[in-house]
């Protein structure tokens, strides 16, 4: 039998027949195309990249961009769910789906040219071209304001200079959404494959979201055409209000993740005999399990709600921080107990326990901190910023 996935609080009654069957979809696709091969790449520290054909074809890039261009249209719970089932089979195929769709769609979508819109959406939701999102510098990380990659307006264009690190899909993208301040405003700028004075570097030797690539982007007197600003993005809320897109996609797929060792776990001591029972019939082994369900059941009622919110256009950053925070520190609790209930058999690339857990180590530091998330909620709740 499958993934079932976990609906204690029968949250099933609250989706609709075609969020099921989105749902199931991805899943089914998960199950027959991701959990097969992808211990393979984690172990060999590459993508499936094989799949972004077929994940397009799922409507997997650009869930709630309009058919028009080329999107599937759907809400922000199929979104979401979809992120979660992704998620499920490795944090590096929903981080790929995540850039694609929420750091390099949406910012195409929400403050592209009509032009930009035509060219690149297309492509991007047929995974045709690949997207990759640079704000992130060697010395700006959580204060993404202080960047020093600089554009400088010429007769033809822009000139880039500076350099951008961490960037999921960098080697492997045909544009890159790159964020450079220009006469000091931090703007976003199109920048394709191949351009002089533009390249990519894989970074490796990483212990997590290791079937994912990630790449330094260097960019050295690099000339770009005048129409490769986003003309609708001015001030760091254009970058900002992208990542609250791709965390709220995080929110939900840190419970995938989290459901995965769950469900491992609970598989595991209902079988493994110590002491002539299973493991499953000791108080602490089962008060891990409880305590995993328990906290996994927040964490659904926490993204469903916030779904709604966002499909009325009523949800704040500051409330996408609040479930990306939590959700994710479950999911990496969740990890690491399940990895303790499976015993050695929990460090064994044949459970997916380990990798779920290295890989939420950095979905925790990723689109904000854990800590950073914090700050952004204790700010909106006293009217006091921590952050200096
Ligand atoms: P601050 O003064 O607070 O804000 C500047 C302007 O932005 C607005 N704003 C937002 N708008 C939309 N969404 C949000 N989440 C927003 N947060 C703030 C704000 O209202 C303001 O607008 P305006 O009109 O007044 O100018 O800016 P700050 O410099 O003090 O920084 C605040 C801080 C620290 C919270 C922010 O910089 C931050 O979130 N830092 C964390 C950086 C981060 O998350 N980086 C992620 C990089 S991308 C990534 O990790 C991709 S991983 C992909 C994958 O593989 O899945
Ligand atoms: P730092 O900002 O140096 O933080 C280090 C520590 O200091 C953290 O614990 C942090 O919480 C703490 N800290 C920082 N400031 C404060 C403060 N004011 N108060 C209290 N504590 C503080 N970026 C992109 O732009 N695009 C991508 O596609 C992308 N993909 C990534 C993929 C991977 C695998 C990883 C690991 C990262 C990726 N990132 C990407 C970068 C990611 O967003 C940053 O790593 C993250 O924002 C944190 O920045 P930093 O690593 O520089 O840590």
């Amino acid at each position: 039998m499958g993934f079932q996935g976990v609906d204690y609080y029968n949250l099933d009654e609250l989706f609709t027949e075609e969020e099921i069957m989105i749902r199931r979809s991805v899943r089914d696709f998960v199950e027959s195309d991701v959990v097969p091969v992808i211990e393979h790449h984690y172990q060999e520290g590459s993508f499936p990249l094989d799949l972004a054909r077929k994940m397009a074809e799922l409507g997997l890039f650009g869930v709630t961009i309009p058919t028009e261009y080329g999107g599937a249209g759907a809400n922000n719970v199929s979104y979401g769910l979809a992120m979660q089932e992704l998620e499920r089979g490795d944090s590096a195929v929903r981080s790929f789906a995540s850039v694609q769709s929420s750091l390099v769609m949406y910012p195409i979508y929400r403050f592209g040219s009509e032009e930009q819109k035509r060219k690149w959406l297309p492509q991007l939701a047929t995974a045709a071209a690949i997207g990759c999102f640079g704000l992130t510098e060697p010395d700006f990380g959580s204060n993404p304001g202080g960047m020093i990659t600089n554009a400088v307006k010429t007769d033809s264009g822009y000139l880039l200079n500076g350099a951008k690190m961490w960037i999921t899909n960098g080697c492997l993208a045909d544009v890159a959404v790159v964020w450079a301040k220009l006469d000091g405003v931090v703007r976003g700028f199109l920048v394709e494959k191949g351009q002089p004075g533009f390249s990519t570097q894989e970074m490796k030797g990483k212990h997590s979201l290791r079937a994912s690539v990630t790449s330094e982007l260097i960019f050295q007197d690099c000339e770009i055409p005048a129409d490769s600003i986003l003309p609708g993005a001015e001030g760091l809320r254009g970058p900002l209000a992208c990542l609250t897109q791709a965390r709220y996609g995080i929110s939900w797929g840190a419970l995938g993740a989290a459901m995965s060792c769950y469900e491992s776990a609970l598989d595991y001591a209902k079988s493994r005999i110590q002491f002539d029972k299973p493991i499953a019939s000791f108080q602490l082994v089962q008060q891990k399990l409880v305590w995993m369900l328990n906290e996994i059941t927040k964490g659904q009622l926490l993204a469903f709600r916030l779904a709604q919110m966002k499909d009325k256009a009523a949800m704040r950053p500051q409330q996408v921080s609040l479930a990306k925070r939590n959700n994710v520190h479950i999911a990496l609790e969740c990890g690491r107990l399940a990895r303790d209930i499976h015993g050695a058999n929990g460090i064994l690339g044949e459970y997916p326990v380990m990798r779920h857990m290295a890989n939420l180590e950095t979905v925790k530091t990723y689109e904000g901190t854990h800590d950073i998330h914090t700050l952004i909620l204790g700010q909106d709740i006293t009217g006091i910023s921590a952050f200096f």
